[in-house]
């Protein structure tokens, strides 16, 4: 039997600013709303990067905490912190907020183009990031741009780099990583373990059609502002709960139910 779905929300990311998305959730407060209100319309991960008061990303581990704080004190979610900041940030940066344990982190499985930027994660990169995660008992998602990162995990696995439990998301999108096609996506899944649990994050316009195919071959999903700023075309998201409600509809409409928190920490494997 199918699993039920897991909704991830990746409430504002680091690359975007007000200029781009006038709503953007920037402080820790206005972090805490937007979670409050994708929790509310069905997420059960709150994918997290954060921003300094100048609205900058940053990977302060106290303004990690505030956020954190904000968040649990409106909602109940699995707090899934990100280490790969914005392109650029310092390896140890990345690592800071780790010790605040939350209950899932990423770790992105190779350096690749991103847009005109190179984003980090040589083997060293990887290996420490994975040694902090296993440290702190979080559960890891690894994050996969491109076909070559997927073929790592099994690498990194027999070197007992990466923990034996972790969720795999396929970034699809990024300009410099592999396109968000229905072939890729089918090709990607198709190189999984039967019981790996997945999901699907993809840019822009995309998003809306590689989430739904991920919810009917049975993956899960990854939507929210990080990925994809309009609502439709030429239509801006009103917030990031509204992207949330959208994908419940859908699931309701192909007879997937949506996972309970209790649910999604078991499909995780918690
Ligand atoms: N901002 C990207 C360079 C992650 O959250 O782990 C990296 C990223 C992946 O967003
Ligand atoms: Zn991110």
């Amino acid at each position: 039997m199918t699993d039920p779905l897991i909704i991830s929300c990746a409430l504002v990311g680091a690359e975007l600013n007000r200029a781009i998305y006038p709503p953007l959730p920037i402080t820790p407060v206005e972090i805490g709303i937007a979670a409050e209100e994708a929790v509310n319309a069905g997420a059960t991960i709150i994918h997290l990067h954060v921003r300094d008061k100048e609205g900058n990303p940053t990977q302060s581990l106290d303004v990690f905490r505030e956020a954190s704080e904000q968040i649990h004190n409106r909602c109940k979610c699995i707090l899934q912190y990100s280490t790969g900041g914005a392109v650029g940030t310092p390896l140890a940066r990345r690592c800071e907020p780790l010790t605040l344990k939350p209950e899932m982190a990423t770790l992105s499985m190779g350096t690749m183009n991103f847009g005109a930027e190179i984003y980090e994660n040589s083997e060293e990169t990887i290996t420490t990031i994975a040694h902090r995660i296993r440290k702190h008992g979080i559960i890891p998602e690894l994050e996969i741009f491109d076909y070559g990162m997927l073929e790592s995990v099994n690498r990194f696995l027999a070197e007992n780099i990466i923990p034996k439990r972790f969720h795999i998301d396929f970034v699809l999108g990024v300009p410099g990583g592999m396109a968000a096609t229905a072939r890729n996506l089918v090709m990607l899944v198709d190189r999984l373990e039967r019981n790996q649990s997945w999901s699907v994050a993809a840019l822009g316009r995309y998003q809306l059609p590689l989430t739904t195919q991920a919810i009917t071959m049975g993956g899960h999903i990854r939507v929210g502002i990080e990925d994809n700023i309009y609502y439709r075309r030429g239509e801006l998201a009103k917030s990031n709960g509204q992207m949330v409600a959208r994908m419940v509809r859908i699931a309701r409409e192909l007879e997937r139910p949506v996972a309970t928190l209790d649910e999604a920490r078991e499909i995780l494997g918690f």
